[in-house]
C-alpha cells in the first residue's frame, strides 16, 4: 500500500451500500437523468403531498432562483421523529454524553423525543409562535437544543441557532437581523469544567434587540439567573402544563426551515436560509452515502449545534435516517486528551465525524492517550471544516482507526447544506488530503481567473455548475446579496470562494479560501468582522486582519492595528485589544498576534494590499516573497511592517 493511495479494502467493497461501479453509475444517472433521479431519491422522505417536480433553479439573473420539489408538502420534524415511531419507537434516538465523565448520561428513545418535542412545540405556540416566525436558539450542547430545532420545524417556525460561544453583541445583531420574537436558551452552559452564562448573555443582548418578547429557558445547570416576569418562561414549568402531542404543520418543500449566520468577505454575517424538502433530502442522503450509515449504527458528529455541521449531521440527517445520534456537551480533550476515544468506547460508536483542528490538537499529545482506549467499535472516521493535512489524515487512519476505517473527508459549506465532495467507504479509493469526488448531482468545475472552464488536471477557482437539493435559497432579507455574492463573479455558476486542484484521477483537493475569509479551528470568520470589532475600540484608527498558518488551528488571526494619533503602543494595550475582540465577537475570534503599524500598505486608490500583509504574517519577508510594492501609495510602510513583525 503506497503512502498516498489507500484502495477500498475488499471486505468493504463487498458489503457497502455503493461500490466503485455503483457510485459511478449512480452519479452518471444523477446528471443525465436528473429529474427522474431526484424524484426517486425524494421517496426516502415521507411526503404529505409527494412532489412531481424536481429542480427548477436558475443561476442566471433574468430568472434567478433556487427551487426544488416545489409542489411537494412535508413536515421535517415528522420525518425525523413520527415516521420512525411504529418501527423503532423504543430505539434510542439521542444519547447525551455530559461534559464531566462523572455526570449522568441521558438517553431518549424516538417516542421520548416525540413527547419532548411536542411539549416544547406547544410551549412555543403558547408563547405566540406561528408558522414563519423566527425563533433564535442560543443553547449549550444539551438534548433540549435538538428538541428546540425539531419543535420549531414542527410548527413551521424558522430557527436561527446562534453558537453559545458568541458574545451578547454578536447575539443581538443576529436577533435583530431576522427579527426574532422568541429566544430559547438555558440558564448556563458547561464546557471543559467551566460554565457559560447563557441566560445573562441573552439578558444583555435583549437590551439591543427589542424584537424579542419571550425567552424560554431550559434549566441545565441550576445556576442562578434572573427571570423577568411576563417575558421569561422556565421550560420545565411550562412543558408540564401543555399537551404531549402537537400535530406537525404541513409545510411546502420550499418553506423556510432555518437561518444560520455565516461569515463572508464583507463585515456583516449573512443569514443563510435553507428550506424544508431539498435540505432534509440532502442531509439524510449524504449522511447515508458518505458514511455508509446502517440501521443500528451509533453515530457521533462531534461538532457544535451552532454550526451547520451540527444541524445537518447531529440532528437532521441522522434523525431522518432513524439513527442513534450522540450529542456531546464537552470538548474532545477535557479532562484528558483520551476523553474523545473514551466516549467512543463508552457508547460503542461506529462513526465519528470531527474536524482537523481537533485531530491536530490530540495528535500533539501523543499516542498513549489513544492506546489507553479500544476504539474497536469504529468503522468509519469522518472529517470536515478545513483542509486536512496529510500528517493528521495518516494519524487518524493508522493510530485512531488502526488502518481499518476509511477516512471520509467531506468538503462542503453552510451554503451547501451537506457534503458536496467526499469519499464513500466502499466506493472510493482514498488519498490523504483529498476530498475525492462529487456527490450525486454535484457538478464541480475549476475556472481560471477569467472564468474559463479548465479541463483535466488543473488548479483554480472551485465553482458548482448547477443546483443541488441542499443549496441555500437566499440570504435572509437580502435576496440581491445572495445573487451578488455567489453568482456574479462567474456568471451562471455558484462561486464557492474556495480554490481547488483536480488531479489526473479527477480527485479534488481543496486548497483554501480565495476570498477574505479565514478558517480558524474550522470556524469561518470574515477578516472584516474582526477589523470592524477592532476599530470600535477608542484607541484604534484602522485595522487589517489576515490569516496565517497555525499548527493546531489551521489558521490563526493576525491583526495589524494603526492607533489614533495620541495613542502609544504598549503590551497592555495589546492585551486590552485581544480582550476587546473576545467581548465583541467571542473567544473564537481571539487574535493570535497584534502588530502595531503606523501605516498600512495601501494602493493609491486606498485599497489595502492584503497580499503583502499575509506574506509578512507568514514570515515571508524577502523582497521576492513580497512581490511588487511599487503601486503602493507609500512603499516605505512595508519596511516598518517587516521590522516589527510579531511572533
Ligand atoms: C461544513 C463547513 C465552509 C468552508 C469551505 C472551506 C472549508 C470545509 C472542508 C473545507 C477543505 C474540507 N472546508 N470542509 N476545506 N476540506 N473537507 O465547514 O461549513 O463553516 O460554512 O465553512 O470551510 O473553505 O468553504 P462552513
Amino acid at each position: 500500500m503506497s503512502d498516498d493511495f489507500f484502495p477500498v479494502p475488499s471486505q468493504w467493497a463487498a458489503q457497502a451500500l455503493l461500490d466503485r461501479e455503483g457510485r459511478a453509475a449512480d452519479y452518471a444517472r444523477s446528471i443525465e437523468d436528473a429529474d427522474a433521479y431526484w424524484l426517486e431519491r425524494a421517496q426516502r422522505l415521507d411526503w404529505i403531498t409527494p412532489p412531481t417536480k424536481a429542480d427548477e433553479s436558475s443561476f442566471h439573473e433574468a430568472d434567478f432562483g433556487v427551487k426544488w420539489f416545489a409542489d411537494g408538502e412535508l413536515n421535517v420534524s415528522a420525518n425525523c421523529i413520527d415516521r420512525h415511531l411504529a418501527e423503532r419507537g423504543d430505539q434510542i434516538a439521542i444519547i447525551w454524553e455530559p461534559d464531566s465523565p462523572d455526570a449522568d448520561v441521558r438517553r431518549y428513545t424516538y417516542k421520548q423525543v416525540h413527547e419532548e418535542v411536542c411539549r416544547l412545540a406547544n410551549v412555543l405556540k403558547d408563547a405566540g409562535a406561528r408558522k414563519g416566525d423566527r425563533i433564535t436558539v442560543y443553547m449549550p450542547m444539551i438534548p433540549e437544543a435538538a428538541f428546540a430545532l425539531l419543535a420549531c420545524a414542527r410548527i413551521g417556525a424558522i430557527h436561527s441557532v446562534v453558537f453559545g460561544g458568541f458574545s451578547p453583541e454578536a447575539l443581538a445583531g443576529r436577533l435583530v437581523d431576522c427579527d426574532s420574537t422568541i429566544v430559547i436558551t438555558a440558564d448556563e452552559g458547561r464546557r471543559a469544567g467551566k460554565t457559560v452564562p447563557l441566560k445573562a448573555n441573552v439578558d444583555a443582548a435583549l437590551a439591543e434587540a427589542p424584537c424579542v418578547n419571550k425567552v424560554v429557558v431550559v434549566q441545565a445547570t441550576g445556576g442562578a439567573v434572573q427571570m423577568r416576569e411576563g417575558r421569561d418562561i422556565w421550560l420545565h414549568e411550562a412543558a408540564a402544563q401543555v399537551s404531549a402531542d402537537c400535530p406537525p404543520e404541513p409545510m411546502n418543500a420550499e418553506d423556510p426551515l432555518f437561518i444560520l449566520y455565516t461569515s463572508g468577505s464583507t463585515g456583516k454575517p449573512k443569514g443563510v436560509l435553507h428550506t424544508s424538502g431539498g435540505y432534509l433530502l440532502w442531509a439524510s442522503l449524504t449522511h447515508e452515502l458518505c458514511f455508509d450509515y446502517r440501521p443500528g449504527d451509533v453515530w457521533w458528529c462531534a461538532a457544535d449545534i451552532g454550526w451547520v455541521t451540527g444541524h445537518s449531521y447531529i440532528v437532521y440527517g441522522p434523525l431522518a435516517n432513524g439513527a442513534t445520534t450522540l450529542m456531546y456537551e464537552g470538548v474532545p480533550n477535557w479532562p484528558t486528551p483520551a476523553r474523545i476515544w473514551e466516549v467512543v468506547d463508552k457508547h460503542q460508536v461506529h462513526t465519528i465525524f470531527t474536524a482537523p483542528t481537533a485531530l491536530r490538537a490530540l495528535m500533539k499529545e501523543g499516542d498513549d492517550y489513544v492506546h489507553s482506549t479500544s476504539r474497536a467499535s469504529l468503522r468509519v472516521l469522518g472529517t470536515v471544516g478545513e483542509p486536512i493535512n496529510p500528517e493528521a489524515w495518516r494519524w487518524y487512519h493508522s493510530v485512531i482507526g488502526e488502518g481499518r476505517c476509511p477516512i471520509i473527508d467531506t468538503w462542503w459549506q453552510t451554503e451547501t447544506g451537506g457534503a458536496m465532495i467526499a469519499p464513500m467507504p466502499g466506493a472510493t479509493d482514498l488519498k490523504p488530503g483529498s476530498a475525492t469526488l462529487p456527490m450525486p448531482g454535484v457538478i464541480p468545475q475549476i475556472l481560471d481567473g477569467d472564468g474559463a472552464v479548465q479541463e483535466g488536471a488543473t488548479e483554480g477557482n472551485l465553482v458548482i455548475a448547477g443546483s443541488w437539493p441542499g443549496q441555500m435559497r437566499t440570504v435572509w432579507g437580502d435576496h440581491d446579496r445572495f445573487f451578488q455574492t455567489y453568482f456574479t463573479t462567474f456568471p451562471g455558476k455558484y462561486t464557492t470562494g474556495d480554490g481547488a486542484r483536480r488531479d489526473a484521477d479527477g480527485y479534488y483537493w481543496i486548497t483554501g479560501r480565495v476570498d477574505d475569509v479565514i478558517n480558524v479551528s474550522g470556524h469561518r470568520m470574515g477578516t472584516a468582522e474582526v477589523e470592524s470589532a477592532l476599530v470600535l475600540h477608542e484607541s484604534v484608527a484602522e485595522a487589517a486582519v489576515v490569516g496565517f498558518p497555525h499548527d493546531i488551528k489551521g489558521q490563526g488571526i493576525y491583526a495589524y492595528v494603526t492607533l489614533n494619533a495620541n495613542e502609544e503602543p504598549s503590551d497592555d494595550l495589546r492585551k486590552d485589544l485581544v480582550k476587546w475582540v473576545r467581548t465583541e465577537i467571542g473567544p473564537i475570534a481571539t487574535p493570535d498576534a497584534i502588530q502595531f503599524a503606523p501605516g498600512l500598505p495601501k494602493t493609491r486608490s486606498g485599497k489595502i494590499m492584503r497580499r503583502i500583509l499575509r506574506k509578512i504574517a507568514e514570515g515571508e519577508v524577502s523582497a521576492q516573497a513580497l512581490g511588487d510594492v511599487s503601486t503602493l501609495a507609500d512603499p516605505s510602510v512595508v519596511d516598518n511592517l517587516v521590522a516589527n513583525r510579531q511572533g
